[in-house]
This record gives structure tokens, C-alpha cells and sequence, in this order.
């Protein structure tokens, strides 16, 4: 039986990746640094997950020298950005996320929360979004910096499970990426797939779950069906 529902943040929750991708370019910019990242980079940027490690992996394929530069200062300088923007209301949650969280907590469920993004990002999308404490929400949240390794390693589902004090059959993944999908499988967890607009029209597993977004599967019990499904 569902116990518990873990969701990832950007793209599942919510259409975040605009928001990141301005957060990053504004930072460049401010910093005097001359880079940016549009649209069609951006995508590709996206197949490595984590904001430092992107920015690392967008210099080596430049030929610039990463350790030229301090990447954990310009990061935290983006998450600051992020914050700020996310503040301003522009971003909604998913259809059919903000249903099913209330019908699964209705139903006893508990949720959780497995991110590449870190702790800043996620309250202030939830305070954002749903004008409450991210903690008040979830009762898990496992962070991308609370981790050795980001998705598609299996760490960040094994911590929200730990967390949950349940294996990994009592719960289900929610997620809209294959590096995330990836991550959950790893982590022996059963999962979901709505593609978001950054990883629409990627190739997903034959046996993957897919939904267009999350209204079909907004009850605890639409899920299961689904699961269920040969
Ligand atoms: C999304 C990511 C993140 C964000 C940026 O992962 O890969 O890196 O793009 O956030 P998920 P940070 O869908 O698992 O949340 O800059 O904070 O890393
Ligand atoms: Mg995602």
C-alpha cells in the first residue's frame, strides 16, 4: 500500500527552470562576467543537475578554467536572485499538484520532498505558492546540498526515505525529468513522469509511467490505479 508521495521541485511542483535560467543570466550579468545562457543552452545545461555543477560544467565546455573562478559565491549570489524573483509571484504549482497534495494529506499520506535544488529555493517557492512553511507541507524535505551525489544518484530519494522511515515499496516518486526518474529507480522507489517544458519530448523508458500533468492522478487512489496499470 501508498504510504507516502516524494515530489520533486523543479519541473514537478513547479514550472521553476525560466526562473532559474533568468536567476543565473542576472547574475553573469551583474557580475560584469559577459555569459549567458539562452533557451537552447539552458536545455542542454539542464542534463547536469545542480546550479554549481552546471556553471563548473558551462566553463570546462567553454575552455574556460573553472577553479578561475569562485563558483560557490556566484551560486549562493543566484540563490539570492532565485529567492528574490520567486518572491515576486509570478510562479504557480503544477495542475493538479496543489489537489493532490491536500486529498493525499486527507488521506493520511505522508509527503516528502527529494530535490537537486537547495533548502533557500524551496521555502521560498512554497511561501510563493501556497503562502505557508515548506515544513508545514512536507514532513520530509532532502535537499540537493544535503547530499554526496545529485540525481540521477539514488542519495537524495534514499535520504527523503530514510527521513520517512519507509522502504521504498510504501512510496511513489513523483517527477517530471529522466535524471530524476533515474534517481528514484535507483533508489528502488516505483515513479511517475510529467514531462515539464524543459524535458518534453525526451526519451523516457517504455515501462515509465507518463501523465501530461498531474490533474489525473490528484487522489491517493488515481494514483494507485495507475501504479497498478500493466
Ligand atoms: C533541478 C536542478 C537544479 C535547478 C537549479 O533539479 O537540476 O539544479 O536547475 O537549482 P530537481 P540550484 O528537478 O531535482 O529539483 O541552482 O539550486 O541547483
Ligand atoms: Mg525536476
Amino acid at each position: 500500500t501508498l504510504r507516502a508521495i516524494i515530489f520533486d521541485v523543479d519541473g514537478t511542483l513547479a514550472e521553476t527552470e525560466e526562473l532559474h535560467r533568468r536567476a543565473f543570466n542576472d547574475c553573469f550579468a551583474a557580475q560584469g562576467l559577459g555569459w549567458h545562457w539562452d533557451q537552447h543552452r539552458y536545455r542542454e545545461l539542464l542534463r547536469v543537475t545542480g546550479g554549481k555543477e552546471r556553471i563548473a560544467h558551462d566553463l570546462a565546455d567553454r575552455g574556460i578554467d573553472p577553479a578561475a573562478h569562485d563558483i560557490p559565491a556566484l551560486h549562493r549570489a543566484k540563490t539570492e536572485r532565485y529567492t528574490a524573483l520567486m518572491a515576486g509571484g509570478e510562479i504557480a504549482l503544477r495542475p493538479g499538484i496543489a489537489a493532490l497534495i491536500a486529498s493525499a494529506r486527507a488521506g493520511g499520506l505522508r509527503l516528502a520532498i527529494a530535490t537537486t535544488t537547495s533548502r533557500p529555493n524551496i521555502d521560498a517557492l512554497i511561501r510563493a505558492t501556497m503562502g505557508r512553511d515548506a515544513s508545514e507541507v512536507f514532513d520530509v524535505i532532502a535537499a540537493g546540498d544535503e547530499v554526496a551525489a545529485k540525481k540521477p544518484a539514488p542519495d537524495v530519494y534514499l535520504l527523503a526515505l530514510r527521513r520517512l522511515g519507509l522502504p521504498a515499496a510504501h512510496a511513489v516518486a513523483l517527477e517530471d525529468s529522466l535524471n530524476g526518474l533515474l534517481s528514484a529507480r535507483a533508489a528502488g522507489l516505483r515513479c511517475v513522469v510529467s514531462p515539464a517544458t524543459y524535458t518534453r519530448g525526451d526519451a523516457f523508458p517504455d515501462d515509465c509511467p507518463l501523465v501530461a500533468d498531474f490533474t489525473d492522478i490528484s487522489t491517493p487512489a488515481a494514483l494507485e490505479m495507475l501504479l497498478r496499470e500493466p
